[in-house]
């Protein structure tokens, strides 16, 4: 694999899913794929989990690994052709891509959208310019549409936990203060698509996604009908994709609470990619009860993130 942007560039899902559930039985297994290679996770925007497991994964390989935020300590990046840089940005991402792709095997960048420019965000400006400039290997850390090592390690995860064969997976809009990207949701839908899931989205009116992601998959505004009997049950806020990046209120009672899966779907698995804002998004009670399989959903990005860098060096 020489790019990892979205769930179109796995060539083959099921067989990634199951090296990732491999990896994590045996972790060390394929140290002399990553000696003496080097992978550099650039960073425009905050990171916890993406960071620190992508890191370990890339460690666990026998990588060196080398971190860069990009916004707090790099040079500010022009990434427009055809100005003149009189102004605050200081260097050309031209310049700055095609520097770290000296340094690194393997490239991750993190470039969370705008969510003011619709089409500036959906033609991927700033990753795709990465991926041009660098010319070596690049991984999504989230982009401004896609986090696709989120759903991978949610499948995993997803494969992992299951108890019947065919499991139904609900993904269910959240409440949230602020405008959030599209990019874990999409990204969701569209893995999920490729699973062999009974899926369905549950959002207010006016949060619809856009249907490049969700195409096929089961839409409804009725959160109680759609987590029935759910198995998964997959929690996550995001802004308006039409009108771009807005926030409607008066949705609170979107937030997911224990009477409410007791009511309908008592033996739900309850997820989110984190970071969760308790008792706003999702509430304390459940994320502190047995339902939550947020850590351990946590837990298994290393191993999607492995099986994902495993690949790519072995495409080296
Ligand atoms: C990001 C998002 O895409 O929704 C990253 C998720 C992995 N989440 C946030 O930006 C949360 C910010 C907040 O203030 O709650």
């Amino acid at each position: 694999m020489k790019l990892f942007s979205s769930v179109n560039d796995v060539k083959d899902v099921p067989v990634l899913v199951a090296s990732a559930l491999q990896l994590k039985q045996n972790p060390y297994a394929h140290q002399h794929l990553g000696k003496n290679k080097t992978l550099s996770l650039v960073f425009l925007n905050p990171s916890l989990r993406t960071r620190m497991s992508t890191q370990k994964a890339a460690m666990n390989l026998g990588m060196n690994v080398i971190v860069l935020n990009i916004d707090k300590e790099g040079w500010a990046l022009e990434l427009r052709d055809n100005v003149i840089m009189n102004g605050t940005t200081v260097e050309h991402i031209r310049e700055a891509a095609g520097v770290m792709g000296e340094y690194s095997d393997i490239i991750g960048v993190r470039s969370f959208p705008g969510l003011k420019d619709r089409e500036e965000d959906y033609s991927e400006t700033i990753f795709n310019k990465f991926v041009e400039f660098c010319k070596v290997p690049v991984v999504s850390l989230e982009s401004a549409t896609c986090h696709p090592l989120q759903s991978l390690a949610d499948l995993v995860t997803i494969e992992e936990l299951k108890t019947t064969a065919r499991p139904k997976v609900v993904l269910t809009w959240a409440p949230h203060i602020k405008a959030l990207p599209q990019a874990v949701p999409n990204s969701f839908a569209e893995w999920m698509r490729r699973a062999d899931v009974d899926f369905t989205i549950a959002h207010p009116a006016g949060y619809e996604l856009s249907t490049d992601f969700t195409n096929g998959a089961a839409i409804t505004h009725d959160q109680d009908e759609a987590i029935k009997d759910a198995d998964f049950i997959y929690v996550k806020n995001w802004s308006a994709y039409e009108p771009y990046g807005s926030v409607t209120g008066g949705n609170e009672d979107w937030m997911l609470t224990n009477d409410k899966l007791e009511a309908v779907a008592p033996n739900a698995k309850v997820m989110h990619c984190l970071p969760v804002r308790r008792d706003l998004e999702l509430s304390s009670e459940i994320l502190d009860g047995p339902r939550s399989i947020v850590i351990h959903e946590a837990g298994n990005r290393v191993w999607a993130a492995q099986a994902v860098l495993k690949q790519m060096l072995e495409a080296l």
